[in-house]
């Protein structure tokens, strides 16, 4: 009798085993730890309304005792489980200086990079947050790794994604053959496919940015704000602004909507503010897996060479034809300055 039910990510992933390039099961058990640390972190964060996790990191609660904030601690359960899966050889975290070499797994093949909550300035007001995750081969196993080993192009990531703990709890990922989303069934805390094959709309009516920052924007960007909020049947003009200052929350409504999000360079943050091996890269594949695009404003995302572990880059990212005309906006400055 064929089955109509649910399909939960272990089933999934075992179902696309054959998708993925590595077929030893190594990325499976990335994925199993993944979706653990993330039903903890869903649990904290579902919680940090009623209990004393909120607050600084530092300060102490009414026992005495330190209190952690939520971050750091979404960021221990991730190493740690992360560290037990036995598959991953180095962690970088957006909340670490430094990678961190799983003791005892140095010949293993992966390297996982993580936001572990990304957007963490939204937890006091109940709004959207979540874990972003992309995962690279390791070039040479056969050596110690090193700091260098996680240097690579984001067009190297075998696997990225993200959970959302919103009004529900999501994850979408791409392992570079689409990409699906699992819904957290909270009754049997099992993510189960909601969202198969998501695919961007090539154009949409919504533009995501911190306008507050607009006048040290490039002047490119500030004509394409201004085009944004142009009158024009034709083209859906004005477009709609929405922008939580969430990352997550921002690029998923606009995955599935259509829209672009924008993070440009300020006179304060000449490179923008998000993080390239974090936030840029891991969307980035995403965004291009279900048929959008992601530019720097000079080159594709996914092409730009990491220097160092925290750097950071500009970022169009969304609708295909929303990021070409951005990148319009930005030729055409730059004849017009040349
Ligand atoms: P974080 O990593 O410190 O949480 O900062 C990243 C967040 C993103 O989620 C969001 O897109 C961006 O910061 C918002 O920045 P801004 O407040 O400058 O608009
Ligand atoms: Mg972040």
């Amino acid at each position: 009798m064929p089955y109509n039910g649910l399909i939960t990510l272990e089933q999934f992933i075992v179902d696309q085993q054959s998708l993925y390039k590595d077929a030893g099961g190594s990325l499976s058990k990335i994925f199993r730890s993944l979706e653990l640390a993330a039903k903890m972190v869903n649990r904290d964060v579902r919680k940090a309304g009623l209990v004393d996790i909120l607050g600084n990191q530092g300060s102490i609660n009414v026992q005495g005792e330190e209190q952690k904030k939520l971050d750091v601690i979404a960021n221990d359960i991730f190493l740690q489980t992360l560290s037990r899966s036995g598959e991953v050889s180095v962690i970088i975290s957006e909340e670490n200086d430094d990678p961190y070499f799983v003791p005892g797994c140095e010949n293993e093949k992966y390297i996982v990079a993580i936001d572990p909550l990304d957007g963490s300035s939204n937890i006091d007001v109940n709004a959207s947050i979540g874990t972003i995750f992309s995962i690279y081969r390791r070039p040479n196993a056969q050596k110690d790794p090193t700091l260098e080993d996680c240097l690579q192009k984001g067009k190297h990531q075998v696997a990225a994604g993200y959970f959302i703990y919103g009004s529900s709890t999501m994850l979408v990922y791409t392992t570079g053959v689409g990409v699906n989303g699992f819904t957290l069934d909270d009754n049997i805390q099992e993510f189960c496919l909601s969202h198969p094959n998501i695919e961007i709309p090539e154009e949409g009516k919504v533009y995501s940015v911190n306008e507050g920052n607009s006048d040290t924007f490039p002047v490119a960007y500030q004509r394409y704000l201004a085009y944004c909020k142009e009158k024009d049947k034709a083209s859906h003009r004005p477009y709609s602004a929405r922008y939580i200052g969430s990352l997550i929350a921002d690029f998923h409504r606009n995955l599935l909507k259509g829209g672009v999000f924008l993070y440009p360079p300020t006179q304060s943050a000449p490179n923008g503010k998000l993080r390239l091996m974090y936030e840029c890269n891991p969307m980035a594949f995403l965004v291009e897996q279900a048929g959008g695009s992601a530019h720097s404003g000079s080159e594709r995302i996914l092409q730009v060479a990491p220097t160092e572990l925290h750097q950071r880059v500009p970022v169009i990212m969304g609708s295909k034809n929303m990021v070409n005309k951005v990148l319009e906006f930005i030729a055409e400055t730059s004849l017009q300055d040349a």
